[in-house]
C-alpha cells in the first residue's frame, strides 16, 4: 500500500503518447487550481500519495487523543473538564473525516486501521511524547494544536476536493484548541511560582517535539517536491516550520517563558527568527518506534479496539435487522 512509484509524469519519455497526454492534461488541472474528485482520472502515484498522507494524518488524530485523554479524570476544574472532553471528541471527530476522505480513494476505513494495530502506518511522531503534568495539556493545545493549524490550513487548498473540504472545519476546531491550549499557559504562566515553573518545563519538553512534527528539512523531505507539483502541499515543511517559529515565539515572550533555544535570535535582516540545530536522530528513534511512548500508544490503541468490538457488531446487525426489510421491499 505504501510503495509509490512517485516518478514525475514528465520523466517517462518512453510512456505511450495517449498515457502522457492523460498525465499532461491532469497537470493542467492542477496548475489551474481546479479540484481533482474521487470519480476523476488521476495517476496512480497521486492516488497512493494522499492515501499515505491522509491516513497518517487519521492516524494522528486518534492516537493523538491518548495524550490529552490521559488527564480528563484529573482536570483541576469542571471547566477545564468541559473543555478536553470536547477537545478530545473533536479530535476523533477529525480522525473520521479523514478515513471518510482516505475512502472515497478506494482504501477502505477497516484496512487502514488494521495497518495501524499492526504497527505498519505511521502517525505524527508528537504523540509519542508522555504528558507528565497539568502543564503539557496547555503546552499540546498552543504549540501541538498551534503547529498543525499551520500545516493544515494550506491543505484547505490541497488540490484533492474531499481532503480540502475536510480540512475546513478541522481548521476551524483546531482554532479553538489552540486558544484553549494558551489560555490555559496564561494562567499557570502568570499563577503562583510553582505553576510558573510548571510551565516553563512543558514548554522545555514539548518545544523541539513540536518543531518536528513539520517533518524532515527540505533537503531530505522525499515527497515535498512532487506533492508540491500536485499541489497536495502548498508550503515546504521547513516553509512552515519556519512560520510557526515566527508566530510563536512572540507568544512566548508575552507569556513570560522561555524557548529552550540558546541560538534563537531575531534576524532582522531576513525578518526571521534563526533557532538552534534539530537533533534528527532523535526524530529519526521516534519514527522508528524508539520514542518514549510508542508502544504505550500502540497498546492504548489496539485494548480500545477490542473493547469496542461489541459495539461495532452490535451495530452491524442493527444495519443489517433494518436494511433487510427495504432491500426486500426494493427487490419486490
Ligand atoms: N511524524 O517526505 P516527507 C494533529 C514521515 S495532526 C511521523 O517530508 P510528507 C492534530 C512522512 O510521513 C498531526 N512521520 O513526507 C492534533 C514520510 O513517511 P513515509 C499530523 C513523519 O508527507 C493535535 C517520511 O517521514 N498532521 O496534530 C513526520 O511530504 C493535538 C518523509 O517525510 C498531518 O498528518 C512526523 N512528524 O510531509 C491531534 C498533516 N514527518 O510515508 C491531537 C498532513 C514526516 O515516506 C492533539 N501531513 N514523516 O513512510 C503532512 O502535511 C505531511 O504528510 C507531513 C510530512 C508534513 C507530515
Amino acid at each position: 500500500m505504501y510503495t509509490q512509484a512517485l516518478d514525475s509524469p514528465a520523466a517517462a519519455p518512453d510512456a505511450p503518447s495517449e498515457e502522457r497526454e492523460r498525465l499532461e492534461r491532469f497537470q493542467a488541472r492542477i496548475d489551474r487550481d481546479e479540484k481533482i474528485e474521487p470519480k476523476d482520472w488521476m495517476p496512480d502515484a497521486y492516488r497512493q500519495t494522499l492515501i499515505r498522507q491522509i491516513a497518517q494524518h487519521a492516524h494522528s488524530e486518534i492516537v493523538g487523543m491518548l495524550p490529552e485523554g490521559n488527564w480528563i479524570t484529573r482536570a483541576p476544574s469542571l471547566r477545564r473538564k468541559a473543555v478536553l472532553i470536547a477537545k478530545v471528541q473533536d479530535e476523533g471527530g477529525h480522525g473520521m473525516y479523514l478515513y471518510s476522505a482516505a475512502e472515497t480513494l478506494g482504501v477502505s476505513r477497516g484496512a487502514l486501521i488494521e495497518q495501524l494495530l499492526e504497527g505498519r502506518a505511521k502517525y505524527s511522531s508528537i504523540f509519542n511524547y508522555p504528558t507528565l503534568t497539568w502543564a503539557d495539556i496547555g503546552a499540546i493545545g498552543w504549540l501541538v494544536d498551534g503547529a498543525a493549524i499551520m500545516n493544515q490550513v494550506p491543505l484547505c487548498r490541497c488540490s484533492y476536493g474531499p481532503y480540502a473540504r475536510a480540512m475546513v472545519r478541522i481548521c476551524k476546531e483546531e482554532s479553538f484548541h489552540q486558544r484553549q491550549g494558551y489560555e490555559l499557559m496564561l494562567t499557570l504562566a502568570r499563577g503562583s511560582e510553582a505553576q510558573h515553573a510548571m510551565a516553563q518545563d512543558a514548554l522545555n519538553r514539548w518545544w523541539w517535539p513540536s518543531l518536528m512534527m513539520f517533518g524532515p528539512s527540505d533537503a531530505n523531505s522525499v515527497h515535498t517536491a512532487q506533492s508540491m507539483r500536485w499541489k497536495i502541499k502548498r508550503f515546504t515543511n521547513d516553509e512552515l516550520r519556519q512560520k510557526f517559529i515566527d508566530v510563536t515565539v512572540p507568544q512566548a515572550e508575552y507569556l513570560g517563558l522561555t524557548v529552550p533555544d540558546p541560538d534563537l535570535r531575531w534576524d532582522e535582516a531576513s525578518q526571521h527568527y534563526r533557532f538552534g540545530e534539530i537533533d534528527w536522530s532523535e526524530f529519526h528513534a521516534v519514527l522508528k518506534g524508539a520514542g518514549p511512548c510508542n508502544r504505550e500508544r500502540l497498546e492504548a490503541r489496539r485494548a480500545a479496539h477490542e473493547n469496542g468490538r461489541w459495539v461495532r457488531e452490535a451495530a452491524a446487525a442493527y444495519a443489517a435487522k433494518h436494511h433487510a426489510p427495504v432491500r426486500a421491499a426494493q427487490a419486490g
